[in-house]
């Protein structure tokens, strides 16, 4: 069997270092691992698969010698910008963290449960979508191609961690009544209605990746789709109460049975026994927990649904690992 030539670039990073640890726990056929940074960490030892690794500064001739099949990138977009071409142009396979490439048409944008057959037509670099994206598609997809999806309406509860280390620590001293820096207001005791940037319509960016990805990843140019993606003060992964309207008309116990066999969907819908999924309970895990799965009676074929993942392992890092793996079995690289 082919062994590969693995780089982590980032792997100082919050998603990064759980990279390190889903590629300990899943053992891809690799020959070499090799651990990028910027140059503030290079030359940090990092423990890993047994070893200790050295951080490598990121330069544009860090890879050459390197022979790197796989590059599993989260430093950022301006570094994916720069660098992701430069690897792919090495014979590298990119997967790209970041929202830099995610809506190059180029570019496949891809959760392996749902367009795994977009991986064929790479370039040399994948997307990895944003986090909030990635748990919600994993329950539409089944959805969608049973009963058509009409429109759709995100409202998301987003943990601190997707905001890095720093937003991790403005929840950490906000509860000892110290000041943020990473948010915009006190995210401690607080929610803000405000990820990433403000646009011109009004919407954040966060909302625009979600509803342009959704599009892209389902292959729905056209689907009505609305977020209001909010931070609250929550450690580790993201619950989202998603609304979504079909075209068709469904069964109720025959859609949740839909939902039960669906790949890396977990259906924890049990209201009498206060059982429902919690993000306490979601992290640490890959798969994408379900509940509250109920008829929307306000329009003829619509329900709510209430989806809670962990966002760096399935949001980010093992998204990207799953990719990696799935194109090793599918003998795409
Ligand atoms: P983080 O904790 O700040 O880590 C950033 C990492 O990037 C560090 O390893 C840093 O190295 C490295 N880095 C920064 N600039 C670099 C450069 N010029 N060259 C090489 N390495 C560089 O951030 P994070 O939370 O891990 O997030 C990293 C990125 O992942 C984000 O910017 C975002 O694009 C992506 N992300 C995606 C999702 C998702 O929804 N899929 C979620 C979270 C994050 P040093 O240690 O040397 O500084
Ligand atoms: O805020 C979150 O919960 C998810 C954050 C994701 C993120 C953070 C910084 C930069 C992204 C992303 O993946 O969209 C980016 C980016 O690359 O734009």
């Amino acid at each position: 069997m082919k062994k590969y030539n693995v780089a982590v670039v980032g792997a100082t990073g919050m998603v990064g270092r759980t990279f390190l640890k889903v590629l300990e726990e899943k053992q891809l056929p690799v020959e070499n691992y090799y651990l990028f940074s910027s140059y503030r960490s290079a030359g940090k030892k990092i423990e890993f698969m047994g070893k200790e690794y050295t951080a490598i500064e990121l330069t544009e001739t860090a890879m050459d010698g390197k022979n790197i099949d796989i590059a599993l990138f989260s430093a950022g977009g301006s570094t994916s910008e720069k660098f992701a071409p430069i690897f792919a142009k090495k014979g590298a396979v990119v997967i790209d963290n970041s929202s830099a490439w995610r809506m190059n048409p180029e570019v496949p944008l891809v959760v392996p449960e749902v367009n795994p057959d977009d991986l064929k037509w790479h370039k040399g670099i994948i997307a990895n979508p944003n986090c909030s994206t990635i748990q919600a598609v994993v329950a539409l997809k089944p959805l969608d191609d049973k009963y058509g999806i009409k429109r759709i309406v995100y409202s998301t509860y987003q943990a601190v961690s997707g905001a890095g280390l720093a937003g991790w620590m403005d929840l950490e001293e906000g509860q000892k009544g110290n000041p943020p820096k990473k948010f915009a207001h006190p995210i401690y005791n607080n929610c803000l209605p405000h990820i990433d940037v403000f646009l011109e319509n009004g919407y954040t960016k966060e909302e625009e990746k979600m509803i342009k990805e959704t599009r892209k990843i389902l292959g729905r140019p056209d689907l009505k789709v609305t977020a209001t993606t909010v931070r609250v003060p929550v450690f580790n992964s993201h619950s989202e109460s998603i609304n979504v309207e079909f075209e068709r008309p469904f069964d109720l116990a025959e859609l949740k049975d839909i939902l039960t066999k669906a790949p890396g969907v977990v259906v924890e819908d049990d209201p009498a026994n206060n059982v429902y999924p919690l993000a306490i309970n979601a992290t640490g895990h890959d798969e994408v927990f379900v509940g509250r799965i109920r008829r929307d009676e306000s329009v003829d074929n619509g329900i709510n649904m209430w989806v809670v993942a962990d966002n760096i392992r399935k949001g980010a890092a093992s998204n990207a690992v799953q990719i990696a793996e799935t194109m090793i079995k599918n003998g795409i690289i």
